[in-house]
């Protein structure tokens, strides 16, 4: 098999220009003209092609490498070569054909007629037919100098911008972004005295180089010198016109997926967009991590990402600086449990009421009820009442059984309520389905054997979805009040707390009696503060008399 050397085609005056992409890798076949790597200078980027067919065997350039024309790229075992080659005598192939350079110091112009009027065209921008406006940097009234970049356009493997051949003010611009334009076409009229054409030419040249795999359109050291470029063109890394940093096949990969390429952060070098950017861009839409800042525009009030909170970094801080440290990888539920409570803390505008139920009798009938299943093995603590009672509360109050859904509310006709189970490997909120439906003994029995799933790892994704409120119980724990956090895209949570003897006063006397601490946090954007407060007063009327729940 014959090794061919593939070097860089005669690119002009422009030497020295930075690898700022290598699109091929060893191992890889290539196709005679495939792009290979990708060079950028200040004014353009181009794609370098193959010269010839095979497969890669050796890249002999590197990101952030200088090559000018006869840079060896790589080394390619040719494709049908017969015999096998040693490197010593590894075999120059001829660079990739190049026609004659092309950019030519020319652009029409003519007066337009009136006094002062000057048309501007595409000048000549060698073998590219209908190439598309992709940016347009000027608009009516600006001033234009004389080289400023007018536009860009673009190919598949090129970009390129087009200058002024007269400085003047824009009367009028005969281009749009989508064009398709070709040589000699009028792209704007300029009102100006100052009709300068560069160094004794009639017009500057195209201030960008072109490449292309078949027609390596290139400036001559006429053109170039020509093009005395006044205004700057975008630089890598620095977007004085707002323009992202990408190579060509970068931006049309991302136009034909319609990602808004100056929302990407770029990670190529000095922040340049790659194509893996790109498709990370559009992973993290789709699985909805982020939004497009059209999308966040449109987004109602249920919607966005939390994204330009503008908040100031997390500290970073050297914790072994200060004492003895142990660094442990937190588990993959606390990850994911920690990502929805901050989604949920940071977008939803939480309140929460605080309040006691008086539960002296409710908790008399569920000790007598346990003594008597006692040989049932069923146990009935507090959760399965206040689930029950939850359950007459939110038929009462459907807001708190709803979800946003853009501008609108999904109010459910069923009652899943949820449970939050403390397990070894994190938070788990187990849902328990039709509570309406169910007695107090099988919510009961669900529920144990739910968190039983839950403590050992065991619940599937239907275990675990569709809740329409949830309930966080501490009261085995302890502790007076907290502020659970909703689980969206559920509105409210009711948080509760350990019951503990207290004296009330019944209008006579300080009785003691059993109170209940409840915690319910509601989204403002969709209940009130005296819907709350009737939600909780509600919930404890039931408490102190369970006979409510079938009213
Ligand atoms: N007041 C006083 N005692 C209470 C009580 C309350 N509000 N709620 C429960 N208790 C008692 C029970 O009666 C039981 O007492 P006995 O052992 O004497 O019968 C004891 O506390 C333990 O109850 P439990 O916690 O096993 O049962 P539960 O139905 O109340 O809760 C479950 C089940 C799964 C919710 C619970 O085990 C749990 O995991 N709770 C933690 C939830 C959590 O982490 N929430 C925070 C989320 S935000 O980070």
């Amino acid at each position: 098999m014959a090794l061919v050397e593939v070097k860089v085609p005669d690119i002009g005056d422009f030497d020295e220009v930075a690898v700022i992409e290598l699109l091929v890798k060893v191992g890889d076949s290539v196709k005679a003209e495939q792009s290979l790597i990708t060079v950028e200078s200040d004014k353009a980027s181009m794609e370098i092609p193959s010269s010839t067919a095979g497969v890669v065997k050796e890249l002999r350039v590197k990101l952030g490498d200088k090559v000018k024309e006869g840079s060896v790229v790589l080394v390619v075992e040719a494709a049908g070569a017969a015999a096998a080659v040693a490197p010593a005598a590894v075999a120059s192939a001829p660079a990739a054909p190049v026609p004659a350079a092309v950019v030519a110091p020319i652009a029409a112009v003519a007066p337009a007629g009136a006094a002062g009027l000057i048309d501007i065209h595409v000048p000549d921008i060698g073998d590219f037919k209908d190439v598309a406006v992709i940016e347009v940097f000027v608009k009516p009234g600006d001033a234009i100098k004389l080289e400023q970049s007018l536009i860009t356009v673009e190919s598949d493997k090129a970009s390129m911008e087009i200058p002024s051949s007269h400085a003047g003010v824009l009367k009028e611009l005969k281009v749009k972004v989508g064009d398709k334009v070709n040589i000699g076409d009028l792209l704007a009229i300029l009102e100006g005295s100052v009709a300068v054409a560069a160094a004794g030419n009639a017009a500057p040249a195209v201030a960008a180089i072109a490449a292309a795999p078949a027609a390596v359109a290139v400036p001559t050291p006429v053109a170039v010198a020509a093009a005395v470029v006044a205004a700057p063109a975008h630089a890598p890394g620095a977007s004085t016109l707002g323009l992202p940093h990408a190579s060509p096949s970068v931006r049309k990969f991302a136009r034909e997926l319609g990602v808004p390429l100056e929302e990407v952060k770029g990670q190529g070098p000095k922040g340049r967009i790659t194509q893996d950017d790109v498709q990370a861009f559009t992973k993290a839409v789709m699985s909805g991590a982020t939004q497009t800042k059209a999308q966040a525009a449109k987004a109602p009030a249920g919607g966005g990402d939390g994204a330009g909170l503008g908040l100031i970094p997390w500290p970073k801080v050297d914790f072994a600086k200060f004492g003895p440290i142990e660094r442990k990888e937190m588990g993959r539920i606390k990850k994911i449990s920690g990502a929805n409570l901050l989604r949920n803390a940071v977008m939803i505008p939480a309140v929460t009421n605080h309040d006691d139920a008086d539960i002296t009798d409710l908790e008399a009938f569920r000790v007598s009820t346990n003594k008597e299943n006692e040989k049932s093995g069923v146990k009935v603590t507090m959760l399965a009442f206040l689930i029950k009672a939850c359950v007459a509360a939110l038929k009462k109050y459907p807001e708190f059984n709803s979800s946003l859904d853009g501008d609108a509310l999904v109010y459910k006709n069923y009652w899943h309520i949820g449970f939050a189970a403390d397990t070894p490997n994190g938070l788990m909120v187990p849902v328990i389905r039709d509570c309406d439906k169910k007695g107090v003994l099988q919510i009961s029995q669900e529920m144990s054997e739910l968190a039983k799933k839950a403590r050992e790892g065991k619940l599937g994704p239907a275990e675990m979805t569709g809740a329409t409120f949830t309930i966080s119980s501490l009261g085995g724990i302890g502790g007076k009040y907290f502020t659970p956090i909703i689980n969206a895209p559920e509105v409210a949570i009711l948080g509760v707390c350990k019951s503990t003897m207290e004296p009330v006063w019944d209008g006579k006397a300080f009785q003691p009696r059993l109170m209940l601490p409840l915690s319910l946090t509601w989204d403002h954007r969709v209940i009130d503060g005296a819907a709350a407060a009737r939600f909780n007063a509600f919930l404890g009327q039931i408490l102190s008399d369970f006979r409510r729940v079938l009213l």
